[in-house]
């Protein structure tokens, strides 16, 4: 009792003594674990708490740290208000009528295309907005305005696991759910940090270890929270997955231990595959991937011999430029130990954005609604007849991706855009690049949430937008889990919600009035449904109530179904026209910018728990940006002791593009010749950046590139990293 101290009734902590009046059900829009979240709201109608919903399958009451403050989002700093307007950057933008904001993009949207031709103007969207949303969004881009240079951000995210699917199973589409974790027998994780990005899907992990223990791999360069508490961790060089993924595969054929019964029922490609395979034996593997060759065996065997045996990956993987060709590796691991649409059997990769998922079914983006592409001539015709056009005003190639859209207007041929709850400013390699690119645009339109999104700096017009549950819809998690989101509250003073926004923008073309665009989500919902029947994402069994009653249903759901679909390809039928999935070669190419004697660390760069992205919401909100207020880099203490560098110290890294200065953390977390810097962080890691681009996907190596690190005063420290701590 010595140490308690009296209590005083009158000292009030903000929001505690608040009463809830109503709790509403709604989905955590941060991360793609895809948490039921209940926003409770007082008389005023205000959002003043949030819990998790326990009877969701997916996060059974709980919520990490960002979903406990959510609702603080409502009433943060920095929110857009109002339209925007100017005409020329760097001048003070002027407030003005959503008429006039809308008119003025219309007319620009529409002198550009005619000046330049229809793909000079671009449409860059993002993983963070509702399905419904993606879909008419879609709708405007491909049937009204008819650009095909027309990305998202998802590109930087999730595009080496599509096209990693795509190649292996001839559909895009994650085979396995959280459920898995309770039936396998042995897991490897790839470049994925789950405790800290995904804290719900590993809290789901760690009930299912509580209930049988099976090994857990962790492949990552760091020693992650989660190669903490992993039984091995395998600190591979980065970039070389794909080494040892053909070493893995290389002792399971060479040891027989592969499910020979399952790959010749279910594949092809088996000899081309073998053959390249056996290239890869672990003592040379050993060399170039850094993981010696008794434990590649080791794990080989473990994997193999497992009853079930499931991979799950995020970024360590994706952002590489053997991105795709690592999804396609964890793929064939999986094929050739027969661990595919099986209990606790599969290839799961953790997606990122809250709708990354919803963008890649229904957006548009690489080609048509539901999982159709432009290049097929049977898919053009049912959207356009759908939509009420001419099928010949697509084109019949989806056009840039989103990391080839920014070279294209350095080079001109790309004049104006569109940008969609994105900040490329800070999220994009080399941004002092992306700086210089967006001066040459004619026209540039910002649609965010937040006035103070540093893209913002370089847009004519700024369109306010409503955030989360201001708005209604859904979204679909890592799971394939259609989740729903209610508007708790309406949006934020005169912003709107994105489908609003796109339904206006709509009226003002010819062909805008031409289509039919739904006003309301379930409205939208039912043109989605109607246009899955019979499809591989099939949803035509849901409905917004169905969604919600259950807390989120798994796709494919028919209409005649009562219940979701747990996992893909159970019956072994892949969607290649043999219904075989592929096996594929994957010769290794050193092809990535690596340390030398000029620039002679790693540098390594993701997340923390407490930030989402560009830390345009945690950034605003006290409880997480407390935790992790300034820009930092994770050294390694016998480096730094080398170099006469101190804990807390601040220094200067250089690469080839650019330098930052920032805050050093000593650890043993990252090895000698490595340093890893989280992205959150504005004027930071991406001016050091270099982003290469995968061959097939597009993902920039976010992870890998070269860097060297010098001394600077505490004078120019302050100076600097006041500039790139955006002051909330
Ligand atoms: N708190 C929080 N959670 C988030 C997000 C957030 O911003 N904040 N963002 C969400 C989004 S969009 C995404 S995409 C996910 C990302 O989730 P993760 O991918 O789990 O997170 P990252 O920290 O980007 O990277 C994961 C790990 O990849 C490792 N890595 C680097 N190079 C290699 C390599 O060559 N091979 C291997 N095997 N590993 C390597 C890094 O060391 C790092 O520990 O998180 C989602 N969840
Ligand atoms: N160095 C390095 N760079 C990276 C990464 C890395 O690991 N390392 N990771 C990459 C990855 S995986 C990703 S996903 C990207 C993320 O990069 P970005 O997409 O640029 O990051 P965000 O900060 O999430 O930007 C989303 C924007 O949408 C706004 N927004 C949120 N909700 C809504 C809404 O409902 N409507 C509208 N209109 N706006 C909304 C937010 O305010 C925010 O400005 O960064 C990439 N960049
Ligand atoms: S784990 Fe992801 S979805 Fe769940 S509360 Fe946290 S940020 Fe939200
Ligand atoms: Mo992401």
């Amino acid at each position: 009792m010595l140490f308690t101290r009296p209590i005083k009734n009158e000292i009030k902590l903000p929001g505690k003594q608040e009463e809830v009046v109503d709790w509403k059900y709604t989905t955590c829009g941060y991360c793609s674990t895809g948490c039921s979240i209940e926003v409770g709201v007082n008389k005023k109608g205000e959002g003043i708490k949030a819990r998790g919903v326990g009877d969701a399958d997916v996060n059974q009451g709980k919520l990490c740290l960002k979903g406990i403050f959510e609702h603080e989002l409502f009433t943060s700093a920095g929110r857009g208000t109002v339209p925007l307007m100017r005409d020329k950057i760097f001048e003070d933008y002027k407030e003005t009528t959503w008429d006039a904001a809308f008119d003025k993009t219309a007319a620009e949207i529409e002198r550009i295309q005619q000046q330049y031709g229809r793909d000079s103007f671009a449409i860059v969207s993002t993983g963070q907005i509702l399905t419904e949303e993606f879909y008419t969004l879609g709708k405007l881009a491909r049937g009204v305005i008819g650009t095909n240079n027309y990305d998202g951000n998802t590109t930087l995210c999730m595009a080496s696991a599509v096209s990693g699917y795509k190649r292996s199973f001839g559909s895009d589409g994650p085979p396995g759910c959280y459920d898995d974790f309770s039936h396998t027998d042995c897991l490897m994780a790839f470049g994925s940090n789950l405790p800290e990005q995904h804290p719900v899907i590993y809290w789901r992990l760690k009930q299912a270890l509580e209930k049988k223990k099976f090994p857990l791999i962790v492949v990552d360069p760091r020693v992650t929270m989660f190669a903490q508490f992993a039984d091995m961790h395998l600190p591979i060089t980065p970039g070389t997955d794909v080494v040892l993924l053909n070493s893995l595969a290389h002792v399971i054929l060479d040891e027989g231990l592969e499910d020979r019964a399952y790959m010749e029922a279910h594949t092809s490609n088996i000899e081309a595959f073998e053959k390249l395979v056996e290239k890869y034996n672990p003592v040379m593997a050993a060399k170039q991937c850094g993981i010696d060759e008794d434990t590649i065996r080791n794990v080989a065997r473990l994997y193999a011999k497992a009853d079930a045996a499931m991979s799950i990956w995020t970024m360590g993987i994706n952002q590489s430029t053997h991105g795709s060709d690592g999804v396609v590796g964890i793929n064939s691991l999986n094929l050739i130990t027969g661990n595919i649409g099986k209990k606790g059997g599969t290839s799961l990769s953790i997606t990122g954005q809250c709708n990354a998922m919803g963008t890649r079914e229904w957006s548009s983006c690489s080609g048509l609604p539901g999982y159709r592409a432009l290049e097929k001539e049977q898919d053009r015709e049912d959207i356009a007849k759908f939509w009420g056009i001419d099928p010949e005003f697509f084109p019949k190639k989806r056009g840039l991706f989103q990391t080839d859209i920014f070279p294209a207007i350095e080079t001109g041929q790309i004049k104006g855009l569109w940008i969609i709850a994105t900040n490329p400013m800070t999220s994009m390699p080399n941004t002092a690049r992306i700086r210089k690119t967006f001066e040459n645009l004619e026209f540039c339109v910002v649609q965010d949430s937040y006035r103070d999104v540093e893209t913002t700096e370089y847009a004519h017009v700024y369109f306010p937008a409503g955030l989360w549950a201001e708005k209604e819809g859904c979204m679909t998690n890592t799971e394939r889990r259609v989740n729903f989101i209610s508007n708790v509250l309406p949006p934020h003073a005169e912003s709107k919600p994105d489908l609003w926004i796109f339904n206006q923008m709509a009226k003002r073309f010819a062909n805008g009035n031409k289509i039919e665009f739904p006003e309301s989500a379930s409205a939208v919902f039912d043109e989605m449904r109607e246009l899955s029947k019979g499809r591989f994402l099939d949803i035509s069994g849901m409905s917004h109530e169905k969604i919600e009653k259950n807390r989120g249903l798994q796709w494919p759901m028919k209409e005649e179904a009562e219940q979701g679909s747990a996992r893909l390809y159970e019956d072994g039928v892949f969607n290649y026209p043999d219904k075989r999935a592929k096996l594929i070669p994957l010769d290794f190419i050193d092809n990535n910018e690596v340390p030398d004697e000029k620039y002679p660390f790693w540098l390594n760069s993701g997340r923390v728990v407490e930030h989402f992205h560009t830390r345009t919401r945690t950034g605003k909100i006290g409880n997480l940006n407390k935790f992790s207020p300034t820009p930092y880099m994770e050294m390694n203490s016998d480096a730094a002791a080398e170099l006469g560098i101190t804990h807390m110290s601040y220094v200067r890294l250089a690469s080839r593009r650019g330098d930052a200065v920032v805050l050093v953390q000593l650890t043993q977390r990252v090895p000698r010749n490595m340093v890893f810097i989280p992205f959150h962080f504005h004027e930071c890691v991406n001016r050091l950046s270099l982003g290469l681009l995968d061959p097939h996907s597009r993902q920039p190596a976010f992870k890998q590139c070269a860097v060297r690190i010098e001394m600077v005063s505490k004078q120019e420290a302050a100076a600097i990293t006041n500039k790139s701590n955006r002051a909330f």
